[in-house]
């Protein structure tokens, strides 16, 4: 496929992200490409959730839907994928179940039933195994002509890890507990080997031309600040120091890298050192903490409010961007925030609600002249 593409007509969040001062904060939303629009739907109609991801055709579609609705209010794409692609590239099965979420029929269960052996020493290929992520990344690329840049990400090992081993969400994590606590080794080589997967995964994606990466960590809170540093920090690190040389090594230019590890706000200080250059917080940091803790270190924030404010009224969604313009020092500043939610978006929510949200961050930021 030809990898030539159109020049970007809005940087804005390129800029932000390697932490220069902006004319207003970027904005993007996680899982603006979903379940919440009605041209989701209509464009997926029957097509099983995963054969979505693996139609560059479909998946190009999907991703710039929230580009077309809210042209001129957002600043970046996100590519139309899942993090469970890489279980799927280890062999693993995952179905997307209706209403329900992932489903994996065969989930690792013990290290020694045969099914962990054959992971561990399988050879992923992940230039081959992901080759449609990488074609729909380039075809992205092609149709948003330069409009937006846009982000590709991956799972982080620990939430990969936890999907594996539970076999689809869950509340009580009692399985992947179980592994931490009772097969300590086998968990961290299983983590290493994901994590070396996610850097090649990643680097693809770039070569592609995702133009920003983000590693999501969703079930990061549901480590202690103890296992966090065990089973979660490590991996994250080992990406973010891996990937940068292995784009120089593959002639590509660095891109900024974006960490979302919901849940840990008791480790935000730690997560400042581990060579990303964005932080995104979920809706249990106060932006005005977040900002003393990463102090004078060259790290953006992005987030973070409550996805619920977004079923409530409009003067409730008014009051949290306010909250949020003041808390990160936006007037002062004029740098270090990519405006985004604490979370995705949930189902039910309305477009038009979140089509407010983003001209209040408009408006609330703009700057004399501007
Ligand atoms: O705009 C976008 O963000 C769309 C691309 C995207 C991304 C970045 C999707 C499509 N999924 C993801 C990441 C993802 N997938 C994460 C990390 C972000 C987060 O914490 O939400 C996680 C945990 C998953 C796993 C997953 N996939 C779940 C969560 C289940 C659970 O355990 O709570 C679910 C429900 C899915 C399905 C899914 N993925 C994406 C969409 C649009 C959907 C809904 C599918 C549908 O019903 O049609």
């Amino acid at each position: 496929m030809d990898h030539s593409f159109a020049p970007l007509k809005n940087d804005l969040i390129i800029r932000a992200a390697w932490g220069q001062k902006v004319e207003r904060p970027p904005i993007w939303v996680m899982r603006q490409a979903g379940r919440y629009l009605p041209e989701y739907h209509q464009a997926k109609g029957t097509h099983d959730f995963f054969e979505c991801c693996r139609d560059p055709e479909i998946s190009s579609t999907l991703t710039l839907q929230p580009i077309e609705r809210f042209a001129g209010l957002i600043d970046a794409a996100i590519i139309f994928s899942d993090i469970l692609v890489i279980p799927q590239a280890m062999g693993m099965t995952v179905e997307m179940v209706d209403k329900k979420g992932p489903h994996f029929p065969n989930p690792l269960r013990t290290p020694d039933d045969g099914q962990y052996a054959e992971v561990m020493n399988r050879d992923v290929d992940v230039s081959k195994e992901l080759d449609y992520v990488y074609k729909a990344i380039t075809m992205t690329r092609k149709k948003l002509d330069g409009r937006v840049p846009l982000i590709g990400f991956c799972g982080a090992p620990w939430t990969l890890l936890c999907y594996m081993v539970e076999g689809g969400g869950t509340k009580m994590f009692k399985e992947i507990k179980t592994w931490i606590y009772k097969y300590p080794e086998e968990t961290k080589a299983l983590l290493q080997k994901i994590s070396e997967l996610c850097v090649e995964y990643l680097a693809l994606q770039v070569k592609a031309g995702a133009q920003l990466v983000q590693v999501f960590d969703s079930w990061a809170g549901e480590l202690s600040p103890s296992s966090f540093k065990k089973f979660s920090q490590p991996y994250l690190a080992y990406i973010a120091q891996h990937l940068p040389p292995r784009l120089e090594e593959m002639g590509l230019e660095p891109v900024p890298m974006i960490v979302f590890p919901k849940g840990a706000w008791y480790a935000l200080n730690d997560v400042c050192d581990m060579g990303y250059n964005v932080i995104g917080l979920d809706w249990l940091h106060s932006p005005e903490e977040a900002v003393k803790i990463v102090g004078d270190r060259p790290i953006v924030l992005q987030g973070n409010a409550d996805p619920g404010v977004l079923y409530g009224s409009h003067a409730s969604i008014t009051e949290t961007v306010q909250e949020m313009v003041k808390g990160f020092g936006w007037a002062e500043r004029k740098q270090g925030w990519i405006v985004n939610l604490g979370h995705g978006i949930t189902p039910f929510v309305n477009p038009e609600d979140l089509r407010f949200y983003f001209q209040e961050i408009h408006r609330l930021t703009k700057t004399e002249g501007q």
